[in-house]
């Protein structure tokens, strides 16, 4: 397989994005454009409470309201058999809530009127008479014997708050690692918190429901990352044959995350649009986007390393309580790829793992599922990342030290890690060695020495993080019992133009660009000759959608087998017509020719015009494959971040000095739009550690759900970011290509801590959770003295 990577002509080219043609001539078409003749407007009538008994709900004056054409509640979805859709893990969600509410911003009613103004209208008319409950928001006293059970529904099943309790790894082997370094090396322990934050995409969900009464099709406008699944999933809740249900992804303005599981809103207007025969439009606005929809995080962990007294690490001990809100809609860890939290003894070699999560239902909105990556990788990442810091910390070792004693070494790979996860490729010395060169490491030390010594607040910190990625070998684990596979359709017309169809969608990351790269150069052509097109169900192969970095490692092999699956075909049609035998045949980019006769030879233009005029006769005319591919590993790509800040010791701010970000994620694609990704991650990695928060008071009311509260970092805030990369192809992926869309983020936070933290190890300031806003960091200085005036 190493040998064909070097083989490809055309991976590895700053090509433009194809889809910016669209986008920056305000061209792309987004849910919210599509406007089709009698077109309804669905707006949702939401829990003003946290938690709440629903005694009655009243319509009669909302269906007064000019315009307001239908009311739906959840008993009218119960006598429909449709109250609860599926969610991605073992628990159902409520469509709209029927006798009771668990969190603010839950789903009630669904208005459907003439006008969106009339629709919510309609929305302010319901009158919804709500008897108050006591609100569970802290998920430590979720556990609490006499806390109010949440979930009456799943009592025979579930009858406290917790929903279960998950372990992996060798608990004795564990604790007996732990027990020798009590005696004979150090153990060293810390709590962390991981807050509850939003994907925030630019565009909100939404959809545009269209139920054509007299061929019974039902076709969905939908904001989607997995169109295939939604449709599915669509199939299973509202009981409809698959072949007729059309899901389209159209331009998507951002996912992160967001866009993979279903929401409340698409069910309630696919029913209002079967009620009414009439297509309906449901599209959320910003603070219900915050407030309702696929948050991550929210992990209280408590970690421990346990090592010798010359900080070699052994054993690796992390115990989570995870807050998962009133809906379980995913992330129990079991499940793949819901459950990444595997990958938490991250790029160092130890010896022994367990790790136990117990999860659990509070008053706050569902999820814990994705956002870029909170397949809890994030969470894995940061947690192993901080702790590797305290531990330098606490042995009095340089962080980078310490890390390049303990990394799994380069001919270690593939690599077995303690709790069983087989890493493909790494070479983790090779990225932290670069970013310090790059940076110049040494002349920062001294640097902050001199800054100490006079007063001044500087600190550096390094993320040496190992990311988990391409969901990924369905042979091995599964969702509901589907296989995580990916897909593509490569149809050659006879002039050797391409249209490929992919079973992923793209959210903005460019698949349009880098997959028609990746068959150009399979097929020796220019990318400009590819059209690649994704998100339509009718059209499209089935596929599991974007989401885990996954598109690169499972959809993107695909791709490439798909086009070598042609290029199959294309030398059977050369041989043919060059009166050869196959074996006679050597390729060159874009071109099949007579071994030691170069000028004897057909292009791949000449083939495909051939396959529809003048096929061998053993062969089936046309020049076209499909490839589904289920990988047999997942990808394993890696970085080494070094952050330098300053701190203003009047105001607590925290200034990003410099930002140095190695990624690799094996095989370039395309190194422009990779640098995209990292920019963009890198920013959301930013964000948790400084800014956002989604907080909830007491009672369960949510503290920032506009984006006045909820800061999300603009340019202003953002730093220059300094990028580089080295290259480890993984070896299963045919073109040696690991994905990357989320590395950046999950890699980030800890880099941006550590820096603080470190900026602050002399007076002794061991952890500060995240985020660290001015407020937050200007106590800490004023406990420590260290404020100016
Ligand atoms: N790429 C490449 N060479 C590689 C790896 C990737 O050129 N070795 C290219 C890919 O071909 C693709 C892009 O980089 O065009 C990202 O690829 P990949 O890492 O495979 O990730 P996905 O395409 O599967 O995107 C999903 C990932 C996830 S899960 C989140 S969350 C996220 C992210 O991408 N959401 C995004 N990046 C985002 N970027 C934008 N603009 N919008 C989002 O919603
Ligand atoms: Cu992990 S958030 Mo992305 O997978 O859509």
């Amino acid at each position: 397989m190493a040998s064909e990577i070097h083989a490809h002509h055309g991976l590895g080219e700053p090509y433009k994005r194809k889809e910016d043609a669209r986008f920056i001539r305000g061209q792309g078409t987004y849910v919210d454009d599509v406007q089709l003749p009698g077109m309804l407007y669905g707006d949702i009538v939401r829990s003003p409470y946290a938690h709440a008994l629903i005694r009655n709900i009243d319509s009669s004056e909302a269906m007064k309201v000019p315009g307001v054409v239908a009311v739906i509640t959840g008993k009218d979805l119960e006598a429909a058999g449709l109250a609860w859709m599926p969610t991605l893990s073992a628990d159902m969600e409520a469509v709209l809530a029927v006798d009771r509410v668990l969190y603010q911003m839950q789903e009630v009613a669904f208005v459907v009127a003439t006008s969106r103004y009339a629709a919510a209208d309609g929305v302010a008319a319901v009158d919804v008479d709500y008897e108050p409950l006591p609100v569970v928001v802290d998920p430590k006293k979720a556990l609490d014997p006499e806390a109010p059970l949440l979930r009456p529904d799943k009592k025979e099943k579930q009858p406290t708050n917790q929903i279960y309790h998950w372990e992996t790894g060798d608990e004795d082997a564990t604790n007996a690692a732990f027990a020798e370094a009590e005696r004979n090396g150090v153990v060293i322990k810390q709590d962390l918190y991981i807050p509850r934050i939003h994907p925030a995409p630019i565009e909100t969900c939404g959809c545009v429901a269209n139920y054509h009464k007299a061929t019974g099709k039902l076709t969905v406008w939908l904001t989607s990352q997995a169109p295939h699944a939604h449709r599915t999933l669509f199939a299973m809740v509202a009981g409809l044959p698959e072949h007729r249900i059309r899901i389209i992804s159209p331009d998507v303005g951002g996912g992160f995350g967001n866009k993979v599981p279903i929401y409340p809103g698409y069910v309630c207007a696919v029913v209002a649009s079967v009620t009414t025969g009439k297509p309906v439009k449901w599209i959320e606005d910003r603070s219900e986007n915050i407030g309702s929809t696929g948050f991550a995080r929210d992990y209280h962990i408590h970690a421990e390393i346990a090592a010798d007294k010359d900080g070699m690490v052994n054993a690796l001990r992390v115990h989570t309580l995870a807050d998962h809100g009133a809906f379980d809609a995913a992330a129990q860890p079991t499940k793949f790829p819901a459950g990444l939290f595997h990958i938490c003894t991250g790029s160092y070699d130890f010896k022994h793992a367990f790790v136990d999560v117990d999860a659990v239902h509070t008053n706050k909105a569902p999820g814990g599922i994705a956002y870029r990556c909170s397949f809890r990788v994030t969470e894995a990442s940061y947690l192993i990342e901080r702790m590797m810091d305290t531990l330098a910390h606490d042995l009095g070792k340089d962080p980078a030290q310490l890390r390049l004693q303990n990394f799994i070494k380069p001919e270690a790979f593939p690599y077995r890690s303690a709790l069983n996860w087989t890493f493909d490729s790494g070479n983790y010395e090779g990225a932290l060695h670069l970013a310090m060169k790059n940076i110049d490491y040494e002349a920062l030390r001294q640097e902050q020495a001199e800054k100490r010594a006079r007063g001044e607040l500087m600190g550096i910190g390094i993320s040496t993080f190992t990311e988990i990625v391409g969901a990924g070998p369905g042979k091995h684990f599964d969702i509901a019992g589907i296989q995580m596979f990916d897909s593509c359709e490569v149809r050659v017309h006879p002039t050797g133009k391409v249209l490929a169809r992919i079973g992923v969608q793209t959210q903005g990351q460019g698949h349009e660009t880098t997959f028609a790269q990746i068959i150009a150069a399979e097929l020796g052509l220019s990318p400009d000759d590819v059209d690649v097109e994704h998100g339509d169900t009718d059209t499209a192969p089935y596929g599991l959608g974007t989401y885990a970095s996954r598109s690169t490692p499972v959809a993107g092999a695909a791709t490439a087998l798909a086009a070598r699956k042609v290029r199959e075909k294309a030398k059977k049609i050369a041989a043919y017509l060059l009166e050869v035998g196959e074996e006679d045949l050597e390729w060159e980019p874009g071109r099949f020719f007579v071994k030691g006769a170069p000028a004897k030879g057909k292009t791949i233009q000449d083939l495909a015009f051939a396959a529809y005029t003048n096929c061998p006769p053993y062969l089936e005319p046309g020049l076209e494959a499909v490839n589904y591919y289920d990988p047999p590993n997942l990808t394993y790509p890696f970085g080494a971040y070094i952050c330098v800040v300053d701190i203003d010791r009047g105001t607590g701010m925290v200034h990003i000095r410099r930002f140095m970000a190695v990624d690799d994620c094996g095989t370039v694609i395309n190194p422009m739009v990779v640098e995209g990704q990292i920019h963009g991650g890198l920013t959301q990695g930013l964000a948790p550690a400084m800014y956002e928060e989604l907080a909830y008071d007491a009672d369960g009311n949510i503290l920032a759900g506009n984006f006045q509260d909820y800061l999300i970092p603009t340019a202003m805030e953002t730093p220059l970011w300094e990028t580089d990369r080295t290259v480890t192809p993984s070896p299963h992926h045919p073109i040696g290509a690991k994905g990357v869309g989320e590395s950046p983020t999950v890699g980030a936070p800890q880099a941006i801590v550590n820096a603080v933290v470190d900026a602050l190890a002399h007076v002794g300031v061991r952890h500060i959770d995240m985020p660290l806003t001015p407020w937050k960091v200007w106590n800490i200085l004023k406990e420590k003295g260290l404020t100016s005036d």
